[in-house]
Formats: C-alpha cells, structure tokens, sequence
C-alpha cells in the first residue's frame, strides 16, 4: 500500500476512534496522567480513572480503580493488611515498573495497561490491550487476556465443569430447591478464582460484593473478565509458583478454618424432619444398635412453634434440655436449624426484642421491610449492623443453655420465598449505610458470624459448630458450608464433589452435601456409593427432604447397610487422620478435599472431563468418585506410584486404567510414601479409643511429612498451647522414618504406637533408635473390604496384604526406624 493511503486510513481510523470514545457510553481508564508513589502503594490517575496499587506482600498485589478519587474503603471479607515488603519502583514517561521478590508488574502509560509477570520475565497475566478495565454506567469490568489454553479453576460454589473455561457465571446468592447441575448462581458468592497456563498459575480475588459476572472465554475468544454492577474494581492478584500457595496467599487475606469441634467430622443424621423427640431417640438408638458409629443428630423447622425461630413446638419437644442431654449420653451432638426471617407477631419475645433493639433492616421512609418466608409475614435482622448480630448472639443464648452443640443457617442468601427481594432496602454495613444489591451477597457471611460469635460467647470457650448455607469470600473463618437442595441422582452426587473441589480451592476447606440426595429418591446402588464418597467428605451428614424416601443407612436394606457401615467405620478409624488434616488447613488454607488440579496442576489429564471428579482425600487417598451406575469405570493415576486400598496392590502412575466396579468398594490409592495415622474402631467421638495410635507408613520414592495434631477436641485451649504435636517424616533417600520432639503442652491419649508398613520387601531390616527390632507379621489392611454380601451377616473379608508392624512406646523424644 502506498505511504499516503496508510496515513490517511490511519488518520481516518485514529479520528474514527476518539469519536467512538467521546460519544461512547463505555469508558476506559484511558491515558496515564499523574503517578505518585508512596512506600508501596502507587496512586495513578489517568483520564477517566484512579487507580491505586498496593503490595500486599511479595505475592499479593492489589489494584483498585474507580471512575471517582478512592477513598478510605471496607471489607468483610480481607481480614489482614499489607506486610512491609522489599519492593523497587521505577518510571519513566511510557511505563511504571514495580518488582517484588516473588513478581513484577509492569503498567503502561498510554493508554492504561497491566502486566504481571515472573522474575524471569513469563507473562502470568495481562490486560487485555484495547479493553483493559471500563465503565458502563455504574458496572465496572476487567478484561483480561486469555492465554493460549489457559485453564480457569475455583470461584467457589459454582456448578458446572471443574475447568470454567468456556463458561461465563454470575454472583447472586439464590435459594435454589433441588438446582439443575448446570444453574447458575446458586448460594454463594466467592468471587476468587485460579489461572493455569504454561507454566505458571496465579489467582484472582475481586473483592466486591455487589452482583458480579465472571467470563471464562464464554461467546469470546479474547479475554477471561471480571465485573460487577457497582463498586470499584477492587482485585488481588497473587502469584506463587504452587496452587497450594496460591491457596496460603488467598487465605492469609480472608482467613482460614479454626479446628472444628472433633464431634462435628463424625457421622451426621439428618431429615426434613425428625419428630417428636420419641422419633428422634429412635433413630438415635437405632444408629447405636446397628453399630453405625455417629455422632450428630439434626433437627429441621419442625422442631419450633409454627417455624419460629428460637421457639420449641411444646408438644413435639416438651424437655428439649432434657432430650439433649439423653442424646448427649448416648454419645450424640443436637445441631438445630435457624432462618433469619423473624416472624412479626405481637408478643413473640424475638420479635419484639428486636424491634426493641431497632436491628432489622429497612425501607428508606424508616420502616421496617416485610417480606414473607416460613413462620409468614418475617422482618429480617440487619446483621450488617453490629447490634443486629449483637441481638442475633443474644438469641442464641437460649438453645446453648439447653444443651445445643450446632447451629445450622438456612435460608441466609436472604431468601423471600425464592423471589428477589426489592432494592431499597437499607442495611446499616457497620455505620456506613448500604442498599441491599450492595450487601446481598454477604448477608449470609454476616449472619454466620453473628451465629459464631454469638454461640461462641454463649457456650463458654466451646468451639460453636457452625453450618451455612449462603456466604461470601472468608466464610471459611466462621461455618462449614453445605451444598444445599440437589437431588438423588447420579450427575449430582458427582456435581456436589465438584462443588467441594472447587470450595476447597476456593478457602473453604470444611464442606459437605446432602448425601442421599435431598429431593426424590436414591436407588439402592446410588445411595451406597454416595455414602462411600461420603465417607470421604469433610462434612459427612446425610439428608433429605421432606416428601422423599427414608434416608438413614438401613432404609436400603441389609447390603447397603453393610457397605455403609463398612465406609462410616473407616472414617472413624480415620479420625486422627482427617483431624490432623484440619490442623493443616488452619495452618494453610489447605483443603480436605482436594482437585487433582492442587498437586498436578500442569497435567492436562486432570482437566478432562473424564477424570474432573477425582480427589484426594488429605494428602493421602486418592478417591474416584464413581457413580451408582456405572459398571466400568476409567480411573486416571497421576505421577508417581498408588497402592490399592484394599489389597495394597501397586499401580504405577502415569497411567489411564479400566476397572470393573462392584459396589461394596469404591476405588480408593494411597499415594506412595504416605502416612496416616489412625485409631481403633469407635461407635461416638465421645468414646476413648484403645491406647494405641495406628500408624501406616506405605513405601515410597518421594519424602513426605505428616504433621500430626490432637488437642481436646472441644476448647479453644490450643490457642494457647495446649496441644499435641509433632512431624513424621519418610525420608526416601537415606531410609528413615522419624517422629520428631513433640511440640505442644497437651498429652496424647496414645500411650503406644504401632507402625504398619505396606509395601516393604520382606526380607527388610528395620532398626527403631539404633537397635534391631521384632518385627510382627501380620494381616493388617487399612481397610478390610467385603467381597461379597453375606445374608448370615458373617462378612467375608478379601484377603488383604500381609505387613510389617513394629509396637513402641509414644515417647515425647525423637523416634528414628532405619529401613
Ligand atoms: O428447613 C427445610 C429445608 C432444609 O431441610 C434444607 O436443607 C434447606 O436447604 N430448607 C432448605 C427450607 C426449604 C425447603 C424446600
């Protein structure tokens, strides 16, 4: 092309443009025009934007952008501020340059551009050039490019495929009975998702609350974006070289899982609802006679008057203190179910106390909203406003002093009757005044933390077990979240792992679904496999709803019986396990139930949707969450090396398998090098195990280390020290197996302990602290499987492998066993 026709199509395009931008109703953040660095926050204005970027640490850098000045900002979710960091600031007319120890950003001047990168120079992420971040209206939105196959994992409770590319999803916290497994949104709002590409993964935490909309490449081929309909732009972006640490970044701003109550990660029985009492110790004693271990019973609407909150119905409940305490000394915890709506009756002590107290949430001309939900026409406590949570923990008073151990909050999305409640309604968001669409999303967050704090006060330093339903970034610090209404089908009992998966990258590490299915109703091959996988759930409650079959573990009959107790013994056996898995989350942010995507983030294999479902269980198990139909099932095995649960069988990873499935087993690893504590088989968390800590090592040719933890299970005494702990490490290469000093005031209600070793050639010499050692032969699986039902009632286990054991006293020292 001629020089001339180039300029003068230039010329017409360039004025094309700034014409498209001046009548635009899109507008940009535009040309940079003044910097200002201030230690580690940077302040930028640029045309129609002000900006500023703050390093939150050497892996967290913050940006915020409005179309007016910033002022001093709020969150509920971030609970930490900026750490000093070393950081190095440089500019000059075209570009700001910014380089911590982890990362560098990079900010182009003209117009307004993002770039973050590695220390050597990776493109992690970047805005997308000619849309970057824009306005329209009151909505605000970051485009970001999208790298060639990039993955997008995490953002919560969200349905849908474990990798979101390709999808677009909306925050909106919704009460959505017995959702389709694809509906978008459903209860929760946790708007932090994780990036993988090349070879780099970073996260994304935007942090707003109002409605937001996240685009993974869904109708678009350019950009993955992030936006909502009011707010700033408000993001974290975090870099580290590992998903566990991006996990660590995102929970040291929005804090991590405190140890739950140990009784809280038993067995759960559940129903819409059990009534009368005399139904309630039915089944509770019915559990104790068939020798399913348990250890919490729940009480649905129908245990209050005319489903008013904090009211018992007197003729179904008549001595609920006394029904709890029966309970409790058969070894079960009570945890009852509260909705925040208040029902507006004259002489009902709750509603009259808070209209006292001036806390529910508003209309404008100063009246109180009404809006209608259980017990009818319900005003709805403001627990954005500190007295609202205040009156809430009040409240809550009544249930500890008889005798309750949890509080279960439904219907906190808010929820009207699934219909939206109107905009203009006024909430009191700490002082500062809020419309509903800015605080609907973490109504529900607000109400847990009055539940926390509030039953936390009443029951005297007892850990509170918390469940919700609805919540916002951060939940974490205060309730274990449940999946809501699915269904008894196949395709949701995988859903609701997903769901787990993705709330465990998300922060969430304490989740659970309605195992069983909440509406319709389980065939008997369904509901075995949902109980196995439930097993290995960090929450493990079955429930269902109110017109649906009977759900307890012998409504199936006696095989399913038998393949449930089998599974619900395990976990029990598995407790020091799984405890000290929740130790590590509240240390880390690391979840229970973890996405192959944690551990094996650049293997494609583990994006696939024949292979999304699978998990690891802890660090240790590796579960294929089959469903209750398939016969056959493909299994994929990460690197390294697997043994079989079962019969300690070796499979080499790398590798895609076909394996036929019966349903008295679901396929379960153990990764290579793994060590897993364990205790003997109890009936109720409030029974002492025998006085031996079971100790599996398998052999591996990687190191590992397993911190063990106990504590009482109950106080929150370990926040000053009175706990057990100590490292145990296998060291591959130079064939150790130690548990280091203990650490910790606390005492081990172990007084020996028993090492199990899989998968060590027979003629292996073992050394304890130096000296040559008896070594016991002996049948000892993990987990003994049945082969087949038995109708005698005589289960008939599969010959497992034959290992090692060594019998030691728990010393306090330092233990050393050469191989
Ligand atoms: O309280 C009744 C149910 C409860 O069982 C369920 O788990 C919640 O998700 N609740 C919803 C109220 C509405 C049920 C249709």
């Amino acid at each position: 092309m001629k020089l001339n026709r180039r300029i003068a199509i230039a010329v017409v395009f360039t004025a094309c443009a700034q014409l498209l931008s001046a009548q635009s109703p899109i507008k940009q953040a535009g040309k940079v025009t003044a910097v200002t660095v201030n230690n580690q926050d940077i302040d930028v204005t640029t045309e129609n934007a002000f900006i500023k970027l703050t390093v939150y640490s050497p892996n967290i850098i913050r940006v915020r952008m409005d179309k007016q000045k910033l002022t001093a900002d709020f969150s509920y979710a971030v609970i930490s501020e900026p750490i000093k960091t070393r950081v190095d600031i440089t500019q000059n007319n075209d570009e700001i340059n910014l380089t911590t120890d982890s990362l560098k950003v990079n900010i182009r001047k003209n117009p307004y551009l993002i770039t973050f990168s590695t220390l050597a120079g990776e493109v992690i992420n970047q805005d997308e050039p000619g849309l970057t971040t824009s306005w329209v209206n009151e909505s605000v939105t970051t485009y970001k490019h999208m790298q060639d196959n990039e993955h997008f994992i995490g953002l919560g409770e969200k349905t849908g495929p474990l990798d979101r590319k390709g999808n677009a999803y909306t925050h909106w916290n919704s009460d959505t009975y017995a959702y389709t497994t694809g509906q978008d949104p459903i209860y929760s709002t946790i708007p932090f998702y994780i990036g993988v590409h090349h070879n780099v993964q970073y996260g994304i935490f935007f942090d707003n609350t109002w409605q937001s909309d996240f685009n993974f490449g869904a109708s678009n081929n350019r950009f993955a974006s992030f936006g909502a309909k009011g707010g700033e732009m408000n993001y974290y972006f975090i870099y580290n070289s590992h998903v566990a640490d991006i996990i660590r970044s995102y929970t040291s701003l929005t804090g991590r899982v405190k140890m739950p109550p140990m009784w809280s990660l038993g067995y759960q029985q559940n129903r819409y609802s059990y009534y009368p009492e005399a139904e309630v110790m039915r089944i509770a004693e019915t559990l104790r006679e068939k020798k399913i271990p348990a250890d919490g019973i729940t009480l649905d609407i129908h245990y209050m008057d005319k489903y008013k909150v904090f009211t018992w119905d007197a003729n179904r409940f008549p001595d609920p203190a006394a029904m709890t305490k029966k309970l409790n000394s058969l070894g079960f915890k009570v945890t009852l179910i509260v909705d925040p709506g208040i029902k507006e009756e004259k002489g009902y002590g709750v509603y009259e106390r808070g209209l006292k107290e001036d806390i529910f949430a508003k209309y404008p001309d100063g009246t109180n909203y009404t809006g209608q939900v259980w017990p009818g026409w319900c005003n709805f406590p403001d627990f954005t406003n500190p007295k609202g949570r205040a009156w809430w923990g009040s409240e809550l008073k009544k249930y500890a002093a008889e005798g309750v151990s949890g509080i279960w909050n439904d219907m906190n999305e808010f929820s009207t009757w699934g219909q939206k409640a109107p905009d203009n309604i006024l909430f009191n968001y700490e002082g500062k005044i809020a419309s509903h669409p800015q605080i609907h999303n973490v109504y529900g967050l607000e109400m847990i933390r009055a539940s926390y704090e509030g039953f936390k006060a009443a029951r005297d330093n007892k850990r509170p077990f918390i469940l919700t339903r609805s919540g916002y970034a951060g939940l974490q610090r205060y309730a274990a979240i449940w999946t809501g209404d699915n269904r008894a089908e196949n395709d949701h009992m995988l859903l609701g792992v997903r769901l787990m998966n993705s709330l465990g990258l998300s922060g969430v590490p304490f989740a659970g679904m309605d195992i069983g299915g909440f509406t319709g109703g389980a065939s008997p091959s369904l509901y075995a496999r949902w109980m196995q996988i439930g097993a290995f759930n960090p929450y493990m409650r079955n429930h269902s709803g109110i017109n649906s079959k009977a759900s307890e573990p012998w409504a199936y009959g006696e095989e399913v019986l038998e393949i449930t107790r089998n599974y619900i013994n395990l976990r029990y056996r598995l407790l020091p396990y799984l405890y000290s898995s929740f130790y590590d989350a509240t240390q880390t942010g690391s979840p229970i139930m973890r996405s192959l995507t944690i551990d094996y983030t650049h293997d494609e294999n583990v994006y696939s949707g024949q292979y999304e479902n699978q998990y690891m269980f802890g660090k240790a198990f590796l579960v294929f969450p089959f469903d209750g139909v398939t016969n056959y099932g493909k299994l994929y095995f990460p690197a390294g090396k697997w043994f079989n649960l079962y019969n300690g069988q070796v499979q080499q990873g790398n590798q895609k398998i076909a394996l036929d499935l019966g349903i008295s087993q679901l396929p379960v690893y153990v990764k290579e090098s793994s060590i897993i504590p364990m205790q003997s088989q109890i009936q109720t968390t409030a029974e002492k195990p025998v006085d031996t800590l079971y100790v599996h090592v398998y052999k591996g040719d990687v190191n590992n280390k397993f911190v063990y933890y106990e504590d009482d299970g109950e106080s929150f005494d370990y926040e000053k020290g009175e706990f057990y702990k100590r490292t145990i490490t296998y060291d591959a290469s130079k064939r150790v197996i130690s548990f280091a000093k203990v650490e910790g005031s606390g005492k081990s209600k172990f007084n020996n302990v028993k090492l199990i070793l899989h998968g060590f050639a027979d003629n292996t010499t073992f050394k304890l602290n130096g000296k040559q050692n008896k070594l016991v032969k002996s049948f000892e699986a993990l987990m003994v499987p049945i082969s087949r039902f038995d109708p005698t009632g005589q289960s008939n286990p599969v010959e497992g492998e034959n290992v090692k054991n060594i019998v030691m006293k728990n010393s306090n020292d330092v233990i050393n066993i050469n191989y």
